[in-house]
């Protein structure tokens, strides 16, 4: 069982949550909202709209998102989905938990920092640092920067 950080389009309410759900891809168990200890830059970049949280900790906002508890199918399908290690890398990030739901010995403590796994990236073009940072991932949020689907995508 692995602990996954969450900021981007996996979030509830976001275009890649049904994946978190189809028990085909394993078991992911929500088990709250946190916000990075550090500050990160989350920026929206390429011609898909799609979110990279930039592994340059004290630059951009402190990131806002959801944990999750992933059985190792679940982490297995999440590293692919997320073309890990080439596209994003999976590395650890310091967490303040927000808001908690249930309890038992894998549900950290409030208030506490906690570590989790998070899908950010290294491998980013220099010009994304010019784009605005967001504090909490929305893509339908008011700068117009649509999520642009996989399946969106082959139809072209
Ligand atoms: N999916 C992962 C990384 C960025 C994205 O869209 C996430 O939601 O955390």
């Amino acid at each position: 069982m692995t602990h996954i950080f969450v900021y981007g389009t996996l979030k509830k309410g976001q275009p890649n949550y049904d994946r978190m759900l189809n028990t085909a891809n394993g078991r992911a168990q929500f088990i709250g909202r946190a916000r990075t200890i550090e500050k990160y830059p989350l920026v929206i970049a390429g011609k898909y709209n799609i979110p990279f949280l930039l592994n340059i900790p004290g630059q951009g906002q402190r990131v806002q998102g959801e944990v999750y508890i992933v059985d190792d199918k679940m982490l297995k399908f999440l590293d692919w989905f997320e073309s890990c290690p080439q596209m994003y890398q999976r590395s650890r990030v310091q967490l303040e938990m927000e808001e908690c739901v249930g309890e038992g010995e894998d549900t950290p403590n409030m208030g506490n920092s906690f570590e989790a796994f998070t899908y950010s990236t290294n491998t980013h073009k220099p010009e994304w640092l010019q784009n605005p940072t967001f504090e909490s991932y929305d893509s339908h949020g008011e700068h117009g920067l649509r999520y642009v689907t996989r399946e969106a995508r082959d139809m072209h």
